[in-house]
């Protein structure tokens, strides 16, 4: 199992529907980390946002201008923000490097831009997330914008969105239910682990989707085993210290599921080439020796081989014969000149 030398520090990408207050949250998070003198660093990945609100160290900003991006290659806002984010992921090896050249560095927190899908559905947002994945421990903050999911039906479809993002990336995952100070966290939480609860609270609000929300709470019953839900606020700062345990918490799940996991395949993977790079390199010696035999070996023999369907003539001849029927039936080597469209370009014998 892959230890934990607390030498690395967690990096904590920050995912949430726009609006959901990833980049409020992060600066509060910020806050709380300068009161308790923990070491933090703070990267933004949305070059869309128009003011980050907390002391940042990395800034997509100041390597991509998102405005530009848009006027050169004639895109739209949702297009602006990919490209930028693509232009950036091509550098990320440069922000992997400084964050590994950091020392005593606790926690990174690394906001994306507002429209999540951006992030979690672009080859960009995989590229980022693996190689951070692969080199420090990393977890999903997935924030809630908790008063809009209070009903059912969108507490359902931010969940299977969540589900979603969990499955394909594997990682271990904190889901923070933000704004806790305008709606109580607790009860959208509860639904998660009581059934019961959310069935009264379907019935509450029956509609025609009812039924589907019903099955799909069902299916979802196993996903909520996988990672724990805090109630947070951006403003208040309530939940904060829930909010770290439980990140302290799916550290230790990247170091005791993610990191072994990830190990194997990387194995897998050079164990697979090992063998494909055997399995050529014995190719290529059948084939060598193949030729060699083509030198030596009994012409005879080699007539058989050629045609196996023929039996061979049961005549017994010597070897000397044997190799100068085989001469006889060889095309004589006749140098045949050359001939090019471009005749100056011809070496001609002297
Ligand atoms: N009341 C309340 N408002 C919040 C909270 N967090 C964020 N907001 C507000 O929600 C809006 C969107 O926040 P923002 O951080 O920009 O969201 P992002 O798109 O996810 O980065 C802003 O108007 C914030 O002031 C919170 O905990 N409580
Ligand atoms: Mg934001």
């Amino acid at each position: 199992m892959a230890t934990d030398d607390g030498q690395q520090p967690t990096t904590c990408i920050v995912v949430g529907m726009a609006g959901s207050g990833k980049t409020t949250l992060l600066q509060r998070i910020n806050a709380y980390m300068h009161e308790k003198e923990v070491d933090g660093y703070m990267i933004n990945l949305d070059p869309a946002v128009a003011n980050v609100p907390y002391g940042v160290n990395i800034d997509i900003r100041d390597t991509v201008n998102y405005k530009e991006v848009m006027k050169q290659y004639g895109l739209g806002p949702n297009g602006g923000i990919l490209t930028s984010l693509n232009l950036f992921a091509t550098r990320f090896d440069q922000v992997l490097s400084f964050l590994e050249s950091k020392e005593k560095l606790e926690n990174v927190f690394i906001d994306t831009p507002g429209q999540i899908e951006v992030f979690t559905w672009s080859a960009s947002g995989s590229i980022i997330t693996t190689t951070l994945a692969a080199s420090f421990p990393t977890v999903l903050l997935y924030v809630v914008d908790t008063p809009r999911t209070v009903a059912p039906a969108t507490f359902m479809s931010n969940m299977l969105y969540a589900c979603s993002i969990l499955y394909k990336s594997k990682l271990p995952f904190v889901m923070a239910f933000n704004k806790a100070d305008i709606v109580d966290a607790e009860k959208p939480i509860s639904w998660m682990t009581d059934f019961e609860a959310f069935q009264e609270e379907l019935l509450a609000h029956e509609s025609m989707s009812s039924e589907l929300v019903r099955s799909m709470s069902l299916v979802l019953e196993e996903f909520y085993n996988h990672f724990t839900a805090v109630g947070v606020s951006a403003v208040t700062g309530e939940g904060m210290p829930e909010l770290f345990e439980a990140l302290a918490a799916a550290r230790a799940e990247y170091y005791a599921d993610y990191k072994p996991a990830l190990d194997k395949t990387i194995a897998e993977r050079a164990a697979a080439s090992a063998d494909e790079r055997a399995a050529a390199l014995a190719r290529l010696k059948t084939d060598i020796e193949a030729a060699d035999g083509l030198d030596r070996a009994d012409p005879a023999t080699l007539a058989a081989d050629a045609s196996p369907d023929v039996t061979p003539p049961a005549v017994s001849m010597s070897y000397a014969q044997a190799a100068q029927a085989a001469q006889a039936t060889q095309p004589r080597r006749v140098a045949t000149p050359t001939v090019d469209d471009n005749a100056d370009d011809l070496e001609m014998p002297g």
